[in-house]
């Protein structure tokens, strides 16, 4: 059966010459939502997603048998054409009716049509997808120290800057169940908030900075990843910034470097300003995932409150590249490699 032409919405009423990549501020992105939310049941012919997803749902914490159907390629490119070359930024809206293993299914499907699979997530969960919930031991038994386990603030970040064995290349977090208060998603455009920035900020936040990781907090050796927070790059012919960072994992990476530390932290703090200043909120809901460029677009989450009887719950994706398996390390990390054709 033929295939319904994808039904996009504002896309077709911005001109090419408009299409400038990652070329929004806040209330910019917000006037162009109905470009970058894309809700798969007015994309996809309803009698062949249900099959695929009837027929696979339980073969989310496994899925390397599964592989896109035809019936959901080209959702999967209309977000690829989004979050690599448009808004860097989109949300998926998979329907009410969706059970939370369908949606986890169509995460992973849709995510590793990106690239391959390079989630961290605890060995003892038995799952392809990190969970983001606040936790009594927000270090996950000691494997990490991330905030996503806890209800508070974190500041404008992108995922993996700390970790030296792969590139994460998209984010993507599904809400499975929302906080009670709070907890809405943001996101900002670290390209514009860097040509925003002066020269001399400039010129510092393109010095490679050591990284605290997430999962050896505390170290200080040598072995800290070090990198820019932004460097000059291209990716399919277009160019743009390469952004890496996280506010307080490269603050605790400067250490005791004092001939450093002032212009460091003028410029870091400069730097957040401007990301606030091109920022948006993203109040995600059940069944909605949240895809992000995660090396040009910058996110963070208010802080929450959960309800005690339903805390909220996403579940984090990571499509990219490992730098070196051999060096990979860590028998508590669990990496599921995708086997999605085309990739
Ligand atoms: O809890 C969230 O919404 C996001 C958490 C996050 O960005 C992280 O842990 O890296
Ligand atoms: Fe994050």
């Amino acid at each position: 059966m033929p295939l319904p032409a994808p039904r996009s919405s504002a896309r077709t009423e911005r001109s090419p010459s408009d299409l400038q990549a990652f070329d929004w501020d806040g209330p910019q992105l917000q006037a162009r939502a109905a470009e970058w939310i894309v809700d798969i049941e007015s994309e996809t012919a309803h009698p062949q997603l249900q099959s695929f997803l009837s027929q696979y749902s339980s073969h989310w914490k496994n899925p390397l048998d599964v592989v896109c159907p035809e019936s959901l390629k080209h959702v999967g490119r209309r977000l690829q054409d989004l979050v690599l070359g448009q808004t860097g930024v989109a949300v998926l809206k998979c329907g009410a009716k969706c059970s939370a293993d369908e949606a986890r299914l169509l995460q992973i499907v849709l995510g590793c049509e990106f690239g391959c699979n390079v989630t961290v997530t605890p060995n003892g969960d038995h799952r392809p997808l990190f969970a983001l919930e606040a936790v009594q031991d927000p270090t996950a038994n000691g494997r990490y120290s991330g905030n996503g386990l806890r209800g508070n603030t974190i500041g404008f970040h992108t995922d993996g800057s700390g970790i030296a064995d792969r590139n994460v290349d998209l984010l993507s977090m599904l809400c499975v169940r929302p906080a009670r208060f709070g907890g809405q998603s943001r996101v900002a455009n670290a390209q514009m908030a860097y040509k925003s920035l002066p020269p001399t900020t400039r010129d510092e936040l393109a010095k490679p900075f050591p990284r605290e990781s997430p999962f050896a907090p505390g170290a200080t050796d040598a072995g800290l990843k070090s990198a820019p927070i932004y460097c000059e790059a291209e990716r399919n012919g277009a160019r743009y910034l390469h952004f890496s960072y996280h506010p307080q994992r490269v603050r605790n990476g400067l250490g005791h470097d004092m001939e450093r530390l002032e212009a460091a932290l003028k410029s870091l703090n400069m730097l957040d300003e401007a990301l606030e200043r091109f920022s948006c909120d993203i109040n995600l809901m059940r069944n909605e995932i949240l895809f992000v460029n995660n090396a040009a677009i910058a996110h963070d989450r208010r802080a929450f409150i959960d309800d005690p009887l339903a805390t909220r719950l996403l579940e984090r994706f990571w499509a990219g590249t490992l730098i070196n398996t051999s060096v990979t390390g860590g028998r508590d990390d669990q990496r599921t490699l995708c086997a999605v054709a085309g990739n």
